[in-house]
C-alpha cells in the first residue's frame, strides 16, 4: 500500500515548490515503512540521457565482461537475501520465505542461466550446408537496443522487475525503471545491490513515483524499447502511445488462468497444487489459477479437498512466523475483489468458504470457495487478484477444454492427469503462453522456459532464449575469404559478372544438382559442379 502526496517546502529563498514522494506503507498494519521523494518528469529525461551515454562503454565491454558483475550481483544477492525479503514483506506484507522462493530466487536463477547459456545466444555460429558456399561462414550477433524503459507493479516488486533488469543489462542495455508506489523500496534494492556489486554508474535508474507523472514521462521519452509489466487498461494505453512514437514493447498483462483436472487425476497433489498456485501472494499473481475445473466423475472431491485445504491456510502478517497468506495490498484491493465476490454470489454463487473481508487490522480478505460458478459471474468473466476461487465441473474434456479457452486471458494453465501423453495432447488445445502438467504458474523461475502471454496477456517473452532476443536486435555477419582466383581461370564466384556463355545452362544444372530429387539426374551433373566449385575455390 501506498500514498503519493505532494508537500510544499519552502528553500533558503523563501520559495516555495512543490515534492512529491511516495509513501511506502505496509499493509499488514498499516504502519508507514518510509517515505520517498519521487523523481520529476524532468529527471527522468536527464536519467535517460545519462543512461545513453553510460550505455555505449557498456555496450562495449565483452560479455563475460558484463556477467563478472552480475556475477558478484548474483552473490551479493545470496548472502543478502534475508534483507531483501524482509523489506519485500514490509511493503506488501507476503510471508518472507515466499519472498526468497517467489522473489528472489527468479532472478537468482537468472543470472544462472545467462552465465551458463547467454553467450551462445549473443553469437551464434550458423551451418551453411549449401555446397555452394563451403567456403563462408554466418554468424548471428546480437546487438543491445540502447536505454530500456520499464515499469513494473506490486505484486512480485523484486522478481520482476529484478529478472527483466538482469536480461537488459546481460545484453549491453541500460534501463531505468520505475516500481509500483507500493514497492519503491524493494524497487531501490535492486539498485542498490547492482550498484554495490560493481555495476558502472548511470547504467541502471530507479526513479520511484507515480504511474500518471514518472511512468507517463518514462513512456513519452527518448528510449529504444519499453517493457510493462500490470494491468491491461495501463498496458492498453502504454502499447497505444508507443506505437505511436515507434518504439518496441514487450507487454506482461492480465491473466485468468484455468485448471483442468482429468477424472485421473491424482486429487490430492491437484489440489494441494492448485491451493498453493491461487493462494501465494494472497492470490495476487498474474499466472495464479483462478478458475479451477474438474471432471464431473471426481468433482465432489475434487470441490471438497479444495474446501478442506483452504480452510487450513493461516493468515497473518508475512512478516511474522506461521503465516500462509498475507495481505491484500491496499484497501482499494479488498473492496474490488468483495465486490467482484459479492456480485457474483448475487447471481447465485455460493459461498463454501469464506466470502468476507476479515475483521482486524490490515488489508484482509478470508480465502474463499466458490461454487455453483457460471461464466457470466464476475469471478469467472474478470481477472480476480486476490484469494478466491471458483470451483466448476465439466462432462466431457472438449467442455472442460472450451471453458479453459472462454477467457480474453492467456497467460498460463495446467493439465492435471496420471496419463501426462494425454495431458499434453489437452494442453496443445489450451490458448495460453504456457501450460504446465500437473504443476501450475512455477517456471518463471525456472529461466529456461520462456515467460509470456497470449490474447490479452500480452506479447513479447521475457526470459530464456527468447528473454535475450526481446533486448536485442539480430545482426547476421557472413564472412568470405579475401583471395581471388585469376578471372582467366574462372570468375571468383560464379553467380558474378561476366556472365559465361553457358550461364543459363550451369546455373540449370546447378538447380538440378543442389536441389533436385533425382539422384540419378543428381550423379549426371555431379563432374560439371564440382568442376565449378573447385575452379571457383582456384584448387
Ligand atoms: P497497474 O495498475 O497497471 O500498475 C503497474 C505499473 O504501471 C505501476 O508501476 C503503476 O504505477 C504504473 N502505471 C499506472 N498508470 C500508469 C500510466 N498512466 N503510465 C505509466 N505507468 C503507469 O497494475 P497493478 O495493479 O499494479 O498490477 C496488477 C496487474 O498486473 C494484474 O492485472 C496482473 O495480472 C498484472 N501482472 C502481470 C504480470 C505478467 S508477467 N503478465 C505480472 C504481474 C502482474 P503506480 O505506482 O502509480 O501504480
Amino acid at each position: 500500500m501506498s500514498e503519493t502526496e505532494e508537500d510544499t517546502e519552502r528553500g533558503d529563498g523563501g520559495d516555495t515548490r512543490e515534492a512529491e514522494t511516495v509513501v511506502s506503507v505496509n499493509p499488514a498494519t498499516g504502519d508507514v515503512n518510509e517515505e520517498v521523494v519521487a523523481t520529476t518528469p524532468e529527471e527522468v529525461d536527464e536519467a535517460v540521457e545519462a543512461a545513453r551515454e553510460a550505455q555505449r562503454s557498456w555496450e562495449a565491454r565483452s560479455v563475460n565482461d558484463r556477467l563478472r558483475v552480475l556475477d558478484v550481483f548474483q552473490n551479493h544477492l545470496i548472502r543478502r537475501r534475508d534483507e531483501v525479503a524482509r523489506t519485500i514483506a514490509a511493503e506488501t506484507g507476503k510471508p518472507v520465505g515466499e519472498g526468497l522462493v517467489t522473489d528472489l530466487i527468479p532472478v537468482i536463477d537468472a543470472v544462472r542461466f545467462l552465465k551458463k547459456r547467454g553467450p551462445e545466444v549473443m553469437e551464434t555460429g550458423l551451418d551453411l550446408d549449401n555446397i555452394m558456399v563451403m567456403d563462408r561462414k554466418s554468424k548471428i550477433v546480437r546487438e543491445p537496443l540502447g536505454v530500456l524503459g520499464m515499469v513494473t507493479p506490486w505484486n512480485y516488486p523484486f522478481g520482476i522487475p529484478g529478472s527483466q533488469v538482469v536480461y537488459a543489462l546481460f545484453a549491453g542495455n541500460a534501463v531505468v525503471l520505475k516500481p509500483a508506489r507500493e514497492t519503491t523500496l524493494t524497487g531501490l534494492k535492486i539498485e542498490e545491490i547492482l550498484n554495490d556489486a560493481g555495476l558502472p554508474d548511470d547504467l541502471l535508474h530507479v526513479v520511484p513515483g507515480g504511474g500518471s507523472t514518472v511512468g507517463q514521462a518514462i513512456v513519452e521519452s527518448d528510449i529504444d524499447q519499453m517493457t510493462f509489466t500490470g494491468s491491461n487498461a495501463v498496458g492498453e494505453m502504454i502499447q497505444e502511445r508507443c506505437q505511436e512514437r515507434g518504439v518496441p514493447t514487450t507487454m506482461e498483462l492480465g491473466g485468468s488462468d484455468p485448471a483442468v483436472v482429468l477424472e485421473d487425476a491424482n486429487i490430492d497433489k491437484a489440489t494441494s497444487g492448485i491451493v498453493w498456485s491461487r493462494f501465494m501472494n494472497c492470490g495476487q499473481t498474474c499466472a495464479a489459477v483462478k478458475r479451477a475445473y474438474a471432471h464431473d466423475s471426481v468433482f465432489d472431491e475434487f470441490r471438497d479437498e479444495i474446501v478442506r485445504k483452504v480452510d487450513k491456510l493461516r493468515v497473518g502478517n508475512g512478516a511474522e512466523e506461521n503465516v500462509d497468506v498475507g495481505p491484500l495490498i491496499d484497501e482499494g484491493a479488498v473492496d474490488e475483489l468483495a465486490q467482484q465476490v459479492d456480485d457474483s454470489v448475487e447471481m447465485g454463487a455460493e459461498v463454501l468458504t469464506g466470502g468476507e473481508r476479515l475483521d482486524r487490522e490490515g488489508s484482509f480478505y478470508a480465502p474463499t470457495v466458490l461454487g455453483n460458478v457460471t461464466h457470466e459471474m464476475p469471478v469467472v468473466r474478470e481477472e480476480t487478484f486476490g484469494p478466491v476461487i471458483p470451483v466448476m465441473g465439466f462432462e466431457d474434456i472438449s467442455e472442460g477444454i472450451e471453458k479453459a479457452n472462454d477467457t480474453r486471458f492467456g497467460l498460463t494453465a495446467s493439465v492435471w492427469t496420471r496419463d501426462t501423453d494425454r495431458g499434453e495432447r489437452v494442453a496443445r488445445e489450451i490458448d495460453a503462453g504456457t501450460v504446465v502438467v500437473n504443476d501450475h504458474g512455477y517456471t518463471y523461475g525456472i529461466n529456461e522456459t520462456p515467460w509470456g502471454g497470449y490474447k490479452d496477456s500480452g506479447h513479447g517473452r521475457t526470459h530464456g532464449v527468447w528473454g535475450i532476443e526481446e533486448v536485442t536486435r539480430m545482426k547476421h555477419i557472413n564472412k568470405g575469404s579475401a583471395d581471388t582466383v585469376p578471372r582467366s581461370l574462372r570468375p571468383e564466384t560464379t553467380w558474378w559478372f561476366p556472365y559465361s556463355d553457358d550461364y543459363l545452362e550451369t546455373m540449370g544444372d546447378g538447380i538440378e544438382f543442389l536441389y533436385g530429387n533425382s539422384v540419378v539426374r543428381r550423379a549426371r551433373k555431379a563432374p560439371k559442379m564440382l568442376k565449378e566449385l573447385i575452379g571457383k575455390k582456384g584448387l
